[in-house]
Order: structure tokens, then C-alpha cells, then sequence
């Protein structure tokens, strides 16, 4: 009887709202505290993969905290591309002292925030694709891309060796990145070279540089003179200027492998692989666990393949009409090693 009325009172207390997943779920009544969270975002957010799925998944917390009885308001804020604006700009709005919590995503980040947070202690952050230890009021995730651009460096290789149109018998892929950072030249653009070399030791990577993250012109021309010089697959992570790249690539006829979300429909019969991050999921459900009080803060976790933060998309049905079966079957086999832990990529 006691066991019964527990039981009444525990589902009383819940109510069926979506999760983040897209699914519904069984979250608890938020206690209606009105709470104002800043997105700070390090550039613009439109063309932007990594800084749309954070927006996205930042008003989605939001959304479905409020439909359960919460009251949060999300402002968003874009810094722009001038990079040397950035700590400034995040200053003011420390001072302001009007938001609970900023929200933001990218590497850089922990070490513009060191100042800001030493001036403004209270300011309390949450940042997404970024580490940073030792500051309680720092709570950071970051993404095994150490995995994720391994498996796009595999596939990248397979369709780069295969007999599909547009591949060339060179062992050479490529990389744009619009800048240089140290989890761009530690960690994916050597797992990019790993997952490559997996398949074939011989791969090498043309590795250049666009200078910022929106010339679209400037990718285009790199992409070109690296198809020229034999690269018949190439990695864009250069945010707009990808943009570029994609043109590129229908134009002069070579193979794009995409990052961080789904591409394919960018340019369907060149788009060969799009390896992800679950950005909008785990902003959503870190956010949502802030609101709701249950976030550990202050210290740094890792999200990778085993539990699909970071992941292939590999049932797409425009990979499956541009990319042949055998390749496909490679891929997958490679997924399911990861998947089942059988291959292990740790996060460096
Ligand atoms: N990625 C983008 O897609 N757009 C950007 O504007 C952007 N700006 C960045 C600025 C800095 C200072 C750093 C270190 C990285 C930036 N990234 C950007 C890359 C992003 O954090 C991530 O590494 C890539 O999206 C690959 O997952």
C-alpha cells in the first residue's frame, strides 16, 4: 500500500514532455524558478554547423523546460569574426550581470573566459567543443574527434582508392580548416591521416589554411588548386567558407568528405561521408540538466562514439546512391569495431 501510493506520487510528479531526442519522456515538473541564459556565440551562427546545433539545442532546453513548468529565457548573442573582440565583448557581458549562465562553444574559449571569470566571479559558463580544468564555475564538454575525424580519414581513403568517377590513383586526400589550432593540428587533422592510413599506409594529407571562417571564394580557390594537385577527396572545416569547397567540388568534379553534421544534401553525388557531433542533443540535455539543477559543474567530460555523441551517418539514402556497397560495408564494419569497442581512438 505504502509501495502503491509512492508510486502515485512519483508519476504524479512527472509528466510526459519531449526530451531532447526528439522523443517523449518522463522529466520531472521544473520548479518554475525564472532563470536567463546567454549564447555566446564565437562568430556567426548562420552557415555554422557547430554554432547552429549549439543555438538550437541551448532554445530547445528552454522550450521543453518551460512546456514542463519552467520559466527561461535564452538570448543569443553573436561576437562575430573578429576574434580579437571576443574577450571584450564577453566582459560586457559579464558586467551586465543580467544572465545566470553563458552558454558557448569552441577550443578557445576556457582561456578567454580565465580573465572574464577572474573579474566577474559569479559569471558562470558552460562550453561546448572545449576542456578546461580547475575553475568550479567553468563546466566544459568536448568531443572525441580523435574518432570523428578518423572515420571520416577512412572512408575518406576508401572512395579515394576505389573506381568511383571522380577518384584519381594518387593516395592523397585533403583538409581545409579555416584556421590552425591546436585541436585542429593535434587531434583531427592527425586521426583525418590515422583513419586514412588504416586503410592504406601510403595516404598522405594536403593540409591548407582559408584564415578565418566565412571566405567562401578563398575555399574554393584552395580546393581547386589541391584537386589539381591530385586530392580527389577534401575534408572542409572552415564553417562558411565550406560553402566554397561544396561549389568547388561540383564544378571541377572531386569528393567531399563533411563534418560535424549531415551534409549529403549540401551536393548529392559529391558528398561521401558526413561524420558528426551530436551538438544540438548534448546542448540541449547539459542545458536542461543546468536548469534543472543536476549538471556536475566545474570540471571537463569527454563524449565520443561509444554513446553516439560523435558517430557516422551511414543511413542516409544519398550516401548510399553516391558511395558503392562494398565501400559502405568497409565503413560499417569499421563503426561496429568502434561501436563494440573492439577498436578503441581514446581521446588525447
Ligand atoms: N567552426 C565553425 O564551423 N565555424 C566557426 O566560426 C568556427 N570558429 C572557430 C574559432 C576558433 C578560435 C576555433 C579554435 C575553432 C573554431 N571553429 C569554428 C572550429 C570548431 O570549434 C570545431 O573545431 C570544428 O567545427 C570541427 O568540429
Amino acid at each position: 500500500m505504502k509501495v502503491t501510493t509512492l508510486l502515485v506520487a512519483a508519476i504524479a510528479a512527472l509528466a510526459l514532455f519531449p526530451s531532447c531526442t526528439g522523443k517523449n519522456a518522463s522529466i520531472p515538473r521544473s520548479s518554475g524558478k525564472e532563470r536567463t541564459i546567454a549564447v555566446f556565440v564565437p562568430g556567426v551562427v548562420s552557415g555554422n554547423s557547430v554554432y547552429e546545433m549549439l543555438v538550437a539545442g541551448v532554445n530547445r532546453a528552454a522550450t521543453e523546460s518551460n512546456a514542463a513548468g519552467g520559466k527561461t529565457a535564452v538570448t543569443v548573442i553573436e561576437a562575430g569574426p573578429a576574434q580579437a573582440d571576443w574577450e571584450t565583448k564577453l566582459t560586457a557581458l559579464a558586467a551586465e550581470g543580467t544572465y545566470d549562465l553563458i552558454v558557448s562553444s569552441n577550443p578557445a574559449m576556457p582561456d578567454i573566459i580565465a580573465p572574464v571569470s577572474a573579474k566577474f566571479p559569479k559569471a558562470e559558463f558552460l562550453v561546448f567543443d572545449a576542456w578546461s580544468e580547475g575553475n568550479p564555475r567553468v563546466t566544459t564538454f568536448r568531443y572525441n574527434q580523435r574518432e570523428q575525424a578518423y572515420v571520416s580519414g577512412y572512408i575518406s581513403a576508401l572512395v579515394s582508392t576505389s573506381s568511383m568517377k571522380l577518384a584519381n590513383p594518387g593516395k592523397k586526400i585533403g583538409l581545409i580548416a579555416g584556421q590552425e589550432y591546436p585541436a585542429m593540428n593535434g587531434i583531427i587533422l592527425p586521426a583525418f591521416l590515422e583513419g586514412a592510413r588504416a586503410v592504406d599506409p601510403d595516404f598522405t594529407v594536403d593540409f591548407r589554411v582559408v584564415g578565418n571562417w566565412y571566405d567562401a571564394t578563398k575555399g574554393g580557390e584552395l580546393a581547386r588548386a589541391m584537386n589539381k594537385d591530385g586530392v580527389d577527396v577534401i575534408m572542409p572545416i572552415a564553417g562558411g567558407a565550406n560553402q566554397g569547397v561544396v561549389a568547388a567540388a561540383q564544378e571541377t568534379g572531386f569528393y567531399v568528405a563533411w563534418f560535424d553534421d549531415n551534409g549529403y544534401a549540401k551536393a548529392p553525388g559529391y558528398v561521401v561521408a558526413s561524420s558528426t557531433m551530436a551538438q544540438e542533443r548534448l546542448a540541449c540535455e547539459k542545458t536542461k540538466a543546468w536548469i534543472d539543477g543536476s549538471l556536475p559543474r566545474g570540471k571537463p567530460s569527454t563524449v565520443g562514439i561509444a554513446d553516439k555523441y560523435v558517430d557516422f551517418i551511414g543511413n542516409d539514402p544519398l550516401y548510399a546512391k553516391t558511395v558503392p556497397a562494398d565501400i559502405r560495408a568497409r565503413q560499417e564494419q569499421l563503426m561496429q569495431k568502434l561501436y563494440d569497442g573492439t577498436l578503441v581512438l581514446e581521446a588525447k
